[in-house]
């Protein structure tokens, strides 16, 4: 019999009714953990399905402790694909403990889910997604939508296909969002950030740097222009047009499950028991180094929260060419609502002088401390999604490779070299090349 039970369960992002009782709600149940959503205690040992370690029992799940850069907030980091509880919190960072649902089948369901509103505020115009009427009335034209007859969703692929379309955003916004302060409602570049962030070689005069820090941080501005740029100015300017034709729309922030970075960190991929993403962890890490982090929209599609990774409406977390597994750090209503140019921004200054404080493994703002995969005892193989064979490295014609950096061996240390680098004698000096494939060898 069940009795009463203390539950610590965090508050969920990914809401709906929770039929019940058990702390989740009744789609991820159905979607992500695999238990029953008309029984607040599927395999009947007392313990609810809502509590920390139950949640894992029917599903396959990846563990992850991930030590951040502070503030973060623990209620954003909780998703229809990931769940997240604070483990502890140190002088400047934080250790979270995030459970991810790598085989959910959300993606199989969103096109059923009932339809729900979602308040006003995340489809009226704000700092940074700023529409206005003769933009809503542009986007509405060239897209040719009529939206009293198509769904949300459909209305979500279309605008961001639009705005995804090179003939139609031919021109490309600048990139420095984590240099940026919003304090008095506008975007202005911080103190110092200038030479780091804005192009050295092509210096904007005073009297034009409003305008063009405007160009890489308002969606109006970036529309007018037809620009868009790397994932942040281009998730600005897609949760725009989509918050101008009605659909909610937020920000969200991304980064690996560990920090590429570090090769002990890495290392950390061959102890997953489960192929798939063992394979998909190392493809998606694949040649990735040096400062990384994605930014996309969460959009409201039928009730519930989902990722928009560009134009593709409902991005999965495990993706073996997206950093393989993506853990979701931050959601904002809006990107000027952050912090990052105080914290992250300011990190990527700091490395540029050598001294970064907290130390992390490299400039970036994560760093894995653990990293593990089950199949939880009461999986039921039918119910998960069926991934794709694992993905193999592509085969390389001999004498062919995409080198992507070359570094002298003595500039760095041997600690930083990404795990595909291959070393290469030339006179007098060791030469690291960085490829993306790591059985590659070669001689100079
Ligand atoms: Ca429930
Ligand atoms: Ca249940
Ligand atoms: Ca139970």
């Amino acid at each position: 019999m069940l009795t009463a039970l203390i539950l610590s369960i965090p508050s969920f992002a990914a809401g709906g009714v929770d039929s019940d009782n058990d702390g989740l709600p009744d789609l991820v149940e159905q979607y992500a953990t695999f238990t029953d959503p008309q029984k607040a205690d599927t395999d009947e040992d007392g313990l609810l399905d809502g509590e920390w370690d139950e949640r894992r029992e029917f599903t396959y799940t990846v563990r992850v402790e991930l030590e951040l850069l502070s503030p973060i907030d623990v209620a954003q980091m909780n998703t229809r694909q990931q769940h997240a509880r604070l483990l502890d919190t140190r002088a400047h960072t934080v250790v979270v403990e995030v459970i991810t649902y790598p085989l959910n089948t959300w993606h199989l369901h969103d096109a059923a889910l009932p339809l729900s509103e979602a308040p006003d505020h995340f489809h009226s115009p704000s700092t940074t997604m700023n529409y206005d009427a003769a933009m809503q009335a542009e986007i509405l034209r060239a897209t040719g939508l009529d939206l009293a007859t198509i769904s949300d969703r459909e209305a979500v692929q279309r605008v961001s296909s639009w705005v995804m379309n090179p003939v139609e955003f031919p021109n490309k916004a600048p990139f420095f969002a984590y240099a940026v302060d919003f304090e008095n409602g506008s975007p202005t570049v911080r103190d110092g950030f200038m030479p780091l962030f804005l192009n050295d070689n092509d210096p904007v005069p005073a009297a034009e740097l409003p305008d063009y820090v405007a160009s890489g941080s308002l969606g109006r501005t970036m529309f007018t222009e037809r620009a868009r740029g790397s994932c942040t100015p281009s998730h600005i300017l897609i949760g725009t047009t989509l918050r101008a034709v009605g659909v909610p729309t937020r920000m969200v922030l991304a980064v690996p499950a560990l920090d590429p970075n570090d090769r002990r960190q890495r290392k950390l991929v061959a102890g997953l028991d489960h192929e798939w993403m063992r394979a998909t962890l190392e493809q998606g890490l694949l040649g990735l180094r040096g400062w990384i982090g994605h930014t996309m929209n969460e959009v409201q599609v039928g009730g519930q929260w989902m990722w928009l990774n560009y134009d593709n409406v409902g991005q999965r977390n495990a993706d073996p060419g997206m950093m393989g597994l993506m853990i979701q750090v931050a959601t904002m209503d809006d990107w000027a609502d952050n912090q990052f140019a105080q914290t992250w921004g300011q990190r990527v200054i700091d490395a540029e002088s050598g001294r970064l404080e907290p130390a992390l493994t490299s400039v970036n703002q994560y760093r894995a401390v653990h990293l593990s995969d089950e199949m939880g005892p009461h999986t039921d193989p039918e119910r998960l999604w069926v991934p794709p064979a694992p993905p193999t490295p592509s085969k390389l014609a001999r004498g062919k490779a995409h080198v992507n950096t070359v570094f002298w061996a003595h500039d760095r240390t041997e600690d930083w070299w990404p795990a595909e680098a291959i070393r290469a004698q030339v006179p007098e000096h060791t030469i690291v090349l960085a490829v993306s494939d790591s059985r590659l060898r070669c001689q100079l």
